[in-house]
């Protein structure tokens, strides 16, 4: 096994495809964890994916996985707007983080939603590509 990509979703993405497709798509996030794997398989590489809407949950998660992983890809949902133990949890990781927004944040009609601060932690962003973020994302850990 060529190492493990850690793929972390926040609050509410759960329910991911079951409102506001305009925006968010159909996909569902259980669709999203088998484009990781598949993308994954490609380098031989594993993942663990999961979704929480716990901040401590989720800072415990980051915690543990701060040393040994190939790489973590974390769609922070609204963490990203407050989430300041999550942000210094990402700051104490060893290996590259890829941050991802289904949606393209700075197109977003509220403007609250455009200054995500986890960006502040992490290797890069992809926002607004939808599900294949998530697979591009993979494929740039998976690749490193
Ligand atoms: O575009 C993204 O991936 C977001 O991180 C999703 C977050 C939102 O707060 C960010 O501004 C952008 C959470 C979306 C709520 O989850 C959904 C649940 C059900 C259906 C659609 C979305």
């Amino acid at each position: 096994m060529a190492g493990t990509i850690l793929v972390l979703n926040g609050p509410n993405l759960n329910l991911l495809g079951e409102r506001e497709p305009a925006i968010y798509g159909s996909t569902t996030l259980a669709d999203i964890e088998a484009m990781c794997r598949a993308e994954a398989d490609a380098t031989g590489h594993a993942i663990d994916f999961r979704q929480t809407n716990s901040e401590a949950e989720m800072v415990d998660w980051i915690q543990q996985g701060r040393k040994g992983l190939a790489g973590i890809v974390i769609n922070p949902a609204a963490f990203s707007y407050a989430g300041y133990p999550v942000l210094d949890a990402l700051k104490l990781v060893d290996c590259p983080v890829v941050e991802v927004h289904i949606s393209n944040i700075h197109r977003r009609e509220e403007d609250w939603r455009k200054d995500t601060i986890i960006s502040q932690a992490v290797t890069g962003t992809i926002s607004g590509l939808g599900a294949t973020g998530y697979a591009l994302a993979v494929r740039y850990l998976a690749g490193r």
